[in-house]
């Protein structure tokens, strides 16, 4: 098999820089390690920018996203049961989205296939062949078969535990990792949420989140230690714990039900540089990992492979490899932003085990600046609603 840029997984990196190659008349194949059913059924994001939106409008994969997704003019902060409301139509002009990665994922699936873009699921033992030469190609199995895919370039869309990131010569690659002492305890439920925008808590008894896929299903989030058994955690304890850390005012609105999903996810910040060796291309979760903190993984993916795909394009058409040169620094420039931006969130909201007392003040004057100064907000506002591409 012959194609131009081979695509290894089809998460929402993966995916989206399909839909914008295809829209410009490059050809494409999609590699992904496990089936559709599985990749369709991952819970995870919820919170779309604008520019991702935007990214999705320009593949005309909108229309479900248009009918169902909730467009959300602010969030809000409590700190210790107290709300400080982020506009962020009001201080930056910009909204953001709620819509699942679940629905986003499959609605991409679904206009691939339409599409004839081809995405061989459950392809075993990827294997990457000769990335520093002009002639790349990609090998797996696929049901009975041996493949080989030869092509231009390869993209590394496959997540943090991919095997593309591990094809770079390590000489080759620079990594910067900081792992988080807690996780989150996520709850899907078939129950309206507690409130109609997202609420993060900093609590003394530590963090949580209220958000939601739809007017009818919620999703939440409690920090928990690293290494918690889910098993400490049936449904009814969880619930008694997101009311006491959302306080009596968001807390006492919260509708129970059974947990359609519940899981515990690490936190880290992860930056692997650079993003590019020879004819391979990273992008996405492969290259970096942020806590979800300010919600920004699934943007970032969008973001690079926006980069990635101008930069394909320019190749193509025009015989210019500039873009494909600096794609590497342009992608870094917006993930360092991120990456700053959801640590520090992070830092601002969660309790650190083994922090002194005096830590917790200094996140409550903060709040309390952020709470008195349009300019301390204006920042937030602007770093969550996103940065420009
Ligand atoms: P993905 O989604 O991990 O997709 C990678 C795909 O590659 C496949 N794969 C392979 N395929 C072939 N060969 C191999 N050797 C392969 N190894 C892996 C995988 O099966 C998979 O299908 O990476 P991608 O596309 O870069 O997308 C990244 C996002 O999924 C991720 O950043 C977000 O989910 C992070 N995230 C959030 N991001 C947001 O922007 N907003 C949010 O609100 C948000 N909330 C979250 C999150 C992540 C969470 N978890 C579970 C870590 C909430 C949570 C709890
Ligand atoms: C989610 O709805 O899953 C969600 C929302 C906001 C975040 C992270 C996750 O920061």
């Amino acid at each position: 098999m012959r194609t131009s840029v081979a695509i290894i997984g089809c998460g929402p990196a993966g995916l989206l820089l399909a839909h914008l190659l295809h829209c410009e008349g490059i050809d494409c194949v999609v590699l992904e390690a496990r089936s559709r059913d599985y990749v369709e059924a991952r819970i995870r994001a919820g919170v779309l920018e604008q520019t991702t939106v935007d990214l999705l409008r320009r593949v005309d994969v909108d229309r479900r996203l248009d009918a169902e997704g909730l467009v959300h003019h602010g969030f809000s902060i409590l700190v210790d049961g107290e709300p400080l409301r982020i506009d962020l139509a009001d201080l930056v002009g910009r909204t953001i989205t709620i819509y699942g990665q679940t629905e986003l994922t499959r609605d991409l699936i679904e206009a691939a296939l339409a599409r004839g873009i081809p995405i061989l699921f459950e392809a075993n033992a990827v294997a990457l062949h000769d990335i520093a030469s002009r002639a790349p190609a990609v090998t797996c199995r696929a049901g009975d078969e041996d493949v080989r895919i030869d092509c231009d370039f390869i993209a590394g869309c496959d997540g943090f535990h991919g095997a593309s990131r591990s094809a770079f010569p390590a000489d080759q690659l620079r990594t910067f990792e900081k792992v988080y002492p807690f996780g989150w305890l996520g709850i899907l439920a078939d129950v309206p949420p507690c409130k109609e925008e997202v609420i993060y808590a900093s609590h003394e008894r530590g963090f949580a989140l209220a958000s939601m896929r739809s007017k009818t299903r919620s999703r939440y989030y409690i920090q928990v230690p690293a290494d918690e058994p889910l098993a400490n955690w049936p449904d009814e304890r969880l619930w008694d714990e997101l009311e006491i850390r959302l306080g009596p005012r968001a807390g006492s609105r919260i509708s129970r039900g059974p947990a359609l999903e519940k899981s515990v996810a690490p936190l880290r910040s992860f930056v692997a540089e650079p993003m590019r060796h020879g004819r391979l291309f990273l992008a996405g979760d492969a290259a970096h990992v942020v806590p979800p903190t300010g919600a920004k993984g699934l943007n970032l993916a969008a973001s690079d492979v926006a980069f990635l795909a101008d930069a394909f394009a320019r190749h193509y058409r025009r015989d210019d490899d500039a873009a494909l040169e600096s794609y590497a620094a342009r992608a870094l420039a917006r993930v360092w932003k991120a990456v700053r931006f959801s640590w520090w969130l992070t830092g601002l909201t969660h309790r650190f085990p083994g922090t002194a007392s005096i830590d917790r003040r200094i996140q409550l004057a903060e709040l309390d600046y952020i709470r008195s100064s349009r300019a301390a907000q204006m920042s937030l506002a602007e770093n969550y609603a996103g940065l420009p591409l």
